[in-house]
């Protein structure tokens, strides 16, 4: 795969109600973070009477979407699946220009959404509910699911395709409507997998698109016809999301946000094993998946060894065009993403770390346009007010904290705000069974890169990586509510808890 490949400017266009709209008034560009000469597209950013057209034209389509059989709305998945199966490498090529991923990682996650897609189809058939007893012989009663309405889906552009399809399966699959607003920095990714909705049939108001950076996605935030807000990004964001959503009495908020994710390599770790799943954890996607890990907790008995080899692996690793699949890593997204990285590595020489691999800024040559940077690697007690150890970096940029003994480990693990995702290497199941107990987390890792999940687990976090589980197969508790439907078959009426039926003296 060369970058020499010739490719298009895309059009920028929302989708409303079936309608695709050019932009008629503001618009931003999209750039490629491996070259930020190459313009990928140029968008239009939705305005609040977009925005809020959105919003009306889903809850207009939400009543005959919410009577279509579920079984039909499922097959449209099916469809879907196909397309996306035709599309996998010029999906993933697309992402590797707009994001920065490697070819091979972009692939993944093209695939990652088709699991989801898959996943949907097949929860199609499957039980919707419940029989529950009753008290009284002639009642039957059952717990029944039903959708909430309009959901507004709001993503990050670390995985374009696969977190918007986590959210739009479900959503869509339960019967509710969606408008969804992509990140502003992978707009054309985002816009992409809504023209194969399309193609699969959904009709039209059941999915719409409008493009926008926070603005217009406050916009959707505020607008009372939505019910439920997904969203995957920053604790800020997500904060904002739902302060602003307490104002709004039926609103429902599931929101994945910040980490500070761990990987624990005990005494008895096998060292190499240790080394491959620290730095799949840290470096790969350059850092900048929400589960990355920044953190390595190192017994002191292998720090040295494992420093010294994780530390010579990490100077091996290839750094640079996404679409050429021998490197290992791209990119990060932006010059903001450049600066922010450059920031903590600063903070955490000031705040006291053993520099092990000064990484930074990579200028020349192959990288003279784009936004790379190579890994920093430090050496750092852990101290509690120390920011570096506890604030997420969201870049190539990883603490490796010693620690005496698994108790000692557990404590340093805890001591940060998040709780995302950790993965402890051990041989000890006793050792892995306190790990999975007493850390706080929402995806944990045996002898594995705390990277990694797959669609049908469940996929979120505790404290302040969010609240509920917006991604994936946990999805339907947030998209639906439940309903108790009880129905008697007797010819009068008798009441549970032996309250009395009679209605006259
Ligand atoms: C994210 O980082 O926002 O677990 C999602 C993983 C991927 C998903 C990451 N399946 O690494």
């Amino acid at each position: 795969m060369n970058t020499a490949v010739a490719s298009k400017t895309e059009t920028g266009r929302h989708l409303i109600a079936g309608e695709w709209l050019q932009a008629d008034g503001e618009t931003f560009a999209s750039h490629s973070p491996a070259n930020w000469e190459e313009i990928i597209g140029v968008f239009p950013k939705a305005n609040a009477e977009r925005a809020n057209q959105a919003v009306a034209a889903a809850r207009l389509a939400f009543p005959g979407w919410r009577r279509t059989s579920r079984i039909h709305r499922a097959e449209l998945f099916d469809n879907l699946a196909q397309i996306v199966k035709r599309e996998t490498d010029a999906l993933a090529r697309l992402m590797a220009r707009e994001c920065g991923k490697i070819f091979n990682e972009c692939k993944a996650e093209v695939i990652e959404g088709l699991h989801m897609i898959q996943y949907v189809f097949g929860t199609g058939r499957m039980p919707i509910g419940d029989v529950i007893a009753s008290e009284i012989a002639e009642k039957d009663a059952f717990m029944r699911r039903k959708p909430w309405g309009v959901v507004a889906v709001i993503t990050p552009w670390n995985f374009p395709f696969a977190v918007p399809l986590w959210m739009l399966g479900p959503s869509l699959l339960e019967g509710n409507t969606a408008v969804f607003k992509p990140s502003e920095d992978t707009p054309a990714v985002g816009q992409r997998l809504v023209e194969l909705f399309v193609e699969a049939g959904f009709p039209p108001g059941v999915i719409n698109l409008v493009h926008g950076d926070g603005e217009t996605g406050e916009i959707l935030v505020r607008n009372p016809e939505v019910n439920v807000v997904l969203f995957t990004g920053s604790y800020d964001v997500g904060r904002r999301i739902q302060q602003l959503s307490a104002e709004h009495y039926d609103r429902i908020t599931a929101c994945e946000m910040g980490s500070k994710s761990a990987v624990i390599v005990c005494e008895d770790a096998r060292l190499d094993l240790a080394v491959t799943c620290s730095l799949l954890s840290a470096f790969k996607t350059s850092g900048q998946r929400c589960v990355s890990a920044s953190r390595l907790l190192i017994h002191e008995k292998v720090f040295d060894t494992f420093a010294d080899k994780f530390v010579a692996a990490a100077k091996r690793i290839r750094i640079g065009d996404p679409l050429d699949e021998k490197n290992f890593t791209g990119p990060v997204i932006h010059k903001g993403s450049v600066e922010k990285v450059l920031y903590y590595n600063d903070l955490a020489s000031k705040e006291g770390a053993d520099v092990l691999l000064d990484g930074g800024p990579l200028t020349n040559g192959e990288h003279a346009k784009g936004c790379y940077l190579s890994p920093f690697i430090y050496r750092m007690n852990h101290r509690s007010d120390a920011r570096c150890l506890r604030e997420e970096v969201f870049g190539p940029h990883v603490a490796l904290i010693p620690f005496q003994n698994n108790e000692e480990a557990v404590r340093i693990y805890n001591d940060t705000e998040y709780g995302l995702s950790m993965a402890v290497i051990t041989e000890d199941y006793r050792a892995m069974r306190y790990f999975r107990e007493e850390c706080e987390y929402g995806m944990g890792y045996v002898n594995l890169p705390c990277i990694g999940a797959e669609v049908h687990l469940p996929f979120g976090g505790v404290k302040k990586s969010g609240n509920g589980h917006p991604s994936a197969a946990g999805l339907i508790e947030t998209v639906t509510h439940k309903t108790a439907w009880t129905v008697n078959h007797a010819t009068e009426v008798k009441m549970a808890q032996g309250l009395k039926a009679d209605v006259e003296g």
